[in-house]
């Protein structure tokens, strides 16, 4: 049923006429080298890929023995491979190289990497290319990912419900695992090796202790089975409290060597089971969870006593950022900062601290963290919600590929003129590790993510921890191309829709830097007027300011001083209300209502203009939908149609909310042409 999204972007349909010759031509014979589970699972995708696009399979020999065979493995595995010299070296473990090549006389691509798991990663590209309508005759690949670490970071709490899951449960049945290794599991490591993910936290961070249970490891082990072959490594989201809540102790004091000890058999246990387990991810003190500073230590001290425990395993620890606490009255924004940045240097070596991209929370747009570029001794991994928290659940369509690129192509300036966050990202401090992580938008839905085009986030977040450098608007390409099909005027529509598709959620959410407006508790719809609630930074007035003069976070020099925690070049960009980008104005400064713009516009009309702009970008999306209608099957049809009807309408709810409250403090008309909310 490639109709209710299942098939993800692995959909495998004929190719048509004009690819069928072309291809088949090019995939006559499988001849794999080796017989590993992964090589297994190399075979058999390209069996499933080449059965759907090609309406047969080829058959399988020991040696290239026809024109058009595929030929695949490691230069350890296959003589032939190694004598064709492909230029393997520098590219790590799981880079690859595809090539057209002549074999034993015959006309052959060999899909060749250092590692089986290269290899895999290799036949999905090849799938891709095909699945996407680019020639195989002639192909010259060779591709390694920029990042060590590609993980999802699953919230999913051991009840199934997932925290801010909009595509129904867990995909975690933890109560048939580790007898019952539902094929969905399999399928779930086939997506995510597609896009070359290669880590997955199965639990939230909010986390239970429960899972480190022996009987909770024993279905952790289940499913680090089925992962294996696609090169998946299985990370647990550990509870700092845990030698207290199920280890009989009564303290968790990372200095306390019965606490250490408690870790360190924890450790050996879980190895004992998984010996290839990733590691911990730790959200601490962070949102109510216990942490070091319970018993007046560092985030170091409690992130170091953990990664000894792992050490000798080689696992490692990811230590959250996520910090700002309910006893401190600084800013939200600077808190994560002031609390890592005097803690650079004194993190072990296997220790990895995650960075939202943004210094608040997700929100539709954040400047970037200022621990970019701010932490010259410790690896940083950046982390991003693929599940759409503050953008309007599963039903908005908000392509987050363009928000990621953003982040990622900024210049930090921390060590000089081009130093993006990117490029910060990329460099693992003389540890090796680098990485980034999406908080998962996966759940039991047929499709996976709730809809189809969130489908386009979780292969986004793949790609572009692979390649942080990578294109939003080519990402977009190539999944509309595998998702919806390739007739070309269908691929620019759909691809221009998604490309203006989040700068339409910020225009009728949070324009020109406003942040956090959301409703309170699930964030979704507007509550711009939400002052009441018992932390102050939880409300959205807080985030606005807003008042009879004017609207908007004073984080310049004058204000909270935030700009400081960045670098000279950009506090004084962010700083001045000369330089400042519009889309920033709001996040870095307080202005009057009537403040005049660079347009020339007034604050007011310009705040009005980017509300009905969002509104307005969404009806333009549901009239070039409509036109695609003979293009796209019936149910995924009427499933975005409706999608989009309640986007327009949560569109204008937001717009006609948020300007009856700010009007009510401004007590300003609107301009001309723009309709007075109800
Ligand atoms: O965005 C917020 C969410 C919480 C989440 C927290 C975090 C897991 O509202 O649900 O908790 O961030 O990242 O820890």
């Amino acid at each position: 049923h490639a109709e209710d999204g299942y098939a993800l972007w692995l959909r495998y349909r004929p190719v048509g006429q004009t690819w069928d010759a072309r291809y088949t031509a090019a995939a006559t014979q499988l001849v794999p080298a080796g017989g590993s589970a992964t090589i297994t699972a190399a075979t058999s995708e390209l069996n499933r890929g080449l059965r759907g696009m090609l309406g047969a399979v080829p058959g399988q020999a020991a040696s290239v023995s026809r024109d058009g065979a595929i030929l695949y493995g490691t230069p350890a595995n296959s003589r032939v491979i190694a004598a064709l010299d492909l230029p393997l070296k520098g590219l790590g473990n799981d880079g690859f190289v595809i090539r057209s090549v002549r074999v034993n006389g015959h006309r052959a691509t060999v899909i060749a990497a250092n590692s089986d798991v290269g290899v895999l990663y290799g036949v999905f590209r090849f799938l891709e290319r095909m699945e996407t309508r680019e020639p195989l005759a002639g192909v010259d690949v060779r591709d390694a990912p920029k990042l060590k670490l590609r993980m999802l970071n699953h919230w999913d709490n051991l009840d199934r419900h997932v925290e801010r899951g909009y595509a129904g449960l867990s995909l975690w049945d933890w109560f048939t695992l580790p007898e019952w290794k539902a094929p969905r599991y399999t399928d779930y490591a086939r997506a995510n090796a597609s896009i070359g993910i290669n880590g997955t936290v199965l639990n939230n961070v909010n986390a239970n202790p429960d899972i480190l249970r022996p009987r909770f490891l024993k279905k952790v082990a289940a499913l680090a089975d089925v992962f294996r072959p696609y090169g998946i490594h299985v990370y647990l989201s550990a509870n700092f409290g845990a030698p207290v809540a199920i280890g009989g102790l009564k303290t968790a004091d990372p200095l306390d060597p019965k606490v250490q000890a408690w870790w360190k058999a924890k450790a050996d246990e879980i190895y004992r089971l998984i010996p290839d387990f990733g590691g911990f991810l730790v959200k601490a003190n962070s949102e109510g969870q216990p942490g070091p500073q319970d018993y007046h230590r560092t985030h170091a001290q409690g992130a170091n006593m953990l990664a000894a425990a792992l050490k000798p395993h080689g696992g490692i620890v990811i230590w959250r950022a996520f910090v700002y606490s309910a006893q401190n009255s600084e800013d939200r924004a600077k808190q994560a900062y002031s609390e890592f940045k005097p803690l650079d240097g004194k993190f072990a070596d296997n220790v990895m601290v995650q960075v939202k991209n943004g210094p608040i929370d997700f929100q539709p747009r954040e400047p970037f963290h200022p621990l970019f570029g701010a932490m010259p001794h410790t690896p940083l991994m950046m982390e991003v919600e693929i599940t759409k928290e503050y953008l309007g659940f599963n039903t908005h369509l908000a392509y987050l590929g363009t928000m990621w690129a953003e982040v990622l192509d900024t210049d930090t300036w921390q060590h000089g003129q081009g130093t993006t966050v990117a490029r910060v990202l990329e460099d693992g401090k003389g540890t090796g590790l680098t990485g980034m992580a999406g908080v998962s938008n996966i759940g039991n839905d047929r499709d996976w993510t709730g809809s189809e085009f969130d489908q386009a986030n979780w292969y986004a977040f793949g790609r572009l921890a692979w390649n942080p450098q990578g294109s939003a608007e080519a990402i977009a390409r190539d999944w509309t191309k595998m998702t919806w099909g390739e007739n070309p005027q269908m691929v620019d529509a759909i691809v221009g829709m998604m490309m203006e598709s989040r700068e339409a959620v910020v225009n009728y959410m949070t324009p020109l830097g406003l942040a956090h407006q959301m409703a309170t508790g699930h964030h979704h719809g507007p509550g711009p007027w939400v002052h009441n609630l018992s932390r102050p930074e939880w409300n959205p007035v807080y985030y606005n300011r807003a008042d009879a003069n004017g609207i908007g976070f004073d984080r310049s020099a004058t204000g909270s001083d935030a700009i400081a925690q960045y670098a000279p070049h950009v506090a004084a960009l962010f700083g001045s209300l000369n330089t400042v980008p519009d889309k920033d104005l709001l996040w870095f400064h307080h202005v009057p209502w009537t403040y005049r713009m660079r347009s020339g516009q007034t604050l007011w009309d310009s705040l009005i203009d980017h509300y009905d702009k969002g509104v307005a970008t969404v009806a333009q999306m549901q009239r070039t939908w409509a036109l695609l209608k003979p293009y796209i099957d019936k149910q995924r049809f009427d499933e975005e149609t409706a999608f989009m009807e309640i986007q327009h309408h949560d569109a204008l709810w937001w717009r006609n909310a948020s300007i009856a409250y700010f009007q009510s403090l401004s007590k300003l008309p609107l301009p001309a042409g723009h309709a007075e909310p109800p």
